[in-house]
């Protein structure tokens, strides 16, 4: 036996595709991450019914749809665990013992529900979405995951997983491993195309988001439209700049290089070239990997006992912790036969 570090990560079925960001911000990390750790991953469907819950018949197409483009990305079953939330029950029996040592003004910091409840209001927002980051820290715990690779977006999530487990552990003894984030540099945090002020996010509209699943046609037409400024200067300054470095991300992403050297080679140029060669380097990628997507949803059986295996992987761990947290908690044990 090694003893690897672990990592766990989750992503929503929410949307009929993944956006460029979950890949750039985290997916790419996942699949590196499978060599040199013992890799966990989750599409975290109970998290998706926070806002607004789809079809019962969407739901489950988009729970396939992910775990296909997560194998498409580069997950390979045989080095990693791949497996559906919903599938095991201990995340929400480890979630209900969380909640119960979260502050409720703690929860109420969390940025994301201020600006997911934005929208309908608070007071008509379904309580799941002020508890999703107990959820959360539950997936986590639940493995003893050493890294959550994850986009900028959730470093406050990971705050509050570690603040829980160290609080658990100070009260209990020690149960849980108390994770670090994995959150990598200029791709973390990938910005609408229209809305440089916000992260690009499968919930917004069409134009700023670049979906996987969109044909050749439709991601050029975004990246030519996507917002930048007028000083036509081709210059990597988030800060100042925050359209025009975005493009720069993302090409760095997405050919393996640096935005600084990015904006070194198209010195001179126009943001009009520079646009052409982002939207090239999107599509070289995006257009074989719709393809494998499509290939892995043709084979929903298939794809099905891939997941049955992850979760049957998934409860070796997930088990013994919640029966150590439950003992810990001093919930009497049902008797054995
Ligand atoms: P939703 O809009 O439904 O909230 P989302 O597109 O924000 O969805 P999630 O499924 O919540 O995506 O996130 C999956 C992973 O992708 C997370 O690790 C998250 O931090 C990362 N991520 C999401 N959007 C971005 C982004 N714009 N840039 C970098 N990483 C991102
Ligand atoms: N909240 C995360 C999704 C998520 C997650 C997790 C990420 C749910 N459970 C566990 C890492 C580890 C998001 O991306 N919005």
């Amino acid at each position: 036996m090694t003893s690897q570090s672990r990592v766990l990560s989750g992503i929503q079925p929410t949307g009929d595709s993944m956006q460029l960001g979950n890949y750039l911000g985290a997916v790419r990390n996942w699949v590196s991450m499978q060599d040199g750790y013992e890799a966990y991953y989750c599409v975290v469907d109970l998290h998706s019914i926070t806002i607004e819950a789809p079809e019962p018949a969407l739901l489950r197409q988009r729970t396939r749809i992910v775990a296909a483009q997560l194998l498409a990305a580069g997950l390979d079953p045989e080095r990693c665990t791949l497996f559906v939330q919903s599938h095991r029950p201990e995340h929400t029996q480890l979630s209900w013992v969380l909640e119960c040592i979260t502050g409720f003004g703690e929860a109420n910091r969390m940025t994301q529900f201020k600006d997911k409840s934005a929208k309908s209001g608070v007071d008509r927002q379904g309580v799941g979405l002020f508890t999703y980051p107990i959820l959360q820290a539950a997936d986590i715990l639940l493995y003893q995951a050493n890294y959550v690779p994850v986009g900028e977006d959730q470093r406050q999530h990971l705050e509050l997983t570690r603040d829980l487990a160290q609080r658990f552990n100070a009260k209990y003894g020690q149960t849980f491993t108390v994770p670090d984030a994995f959150i990598g540099t200029s791709a973390a945090k990938i910005l609408d195309l229209q809305d440089p002020s916000a992260k690009m996010s499968k919930s917004r509209p069409d134009a700023g988001t670049i979906y996987l699943a969109d044909d050749p046609a439709a991601i050029t037409r975004k990246i030519k439209r996507a917002v930048t400024d007028a000083d036509g200067d081709i210059r990597y300054d988030p800060e100042t700049k925050p359209g025009l470095s975005n493009l720069l991300a993302i090409h760095a992403a997405m050919t393996g290089t640096t935005p600084a050297k990015v904006e070194a080679g198209f010195a001179g140029q126009g943001y009009g070239q520079l646009k052409a060669a982002v939207a090239d380097s999107v599509v070289a990628f995006a257009q074989p990997f719709a393809s494998r997507t499509r290939e892995l949803l043709e084979d929903p059986a298939e794809l099905d006992r891939i997941l049955a295996r992850g979760a049957e992987r998934a409860r070796a761990l997930a088990g013994p912790t919640l029966a150590d947290t439950y003992d810990k908690v001093g919930f009497l044990a049902p008797a054995v036969g």
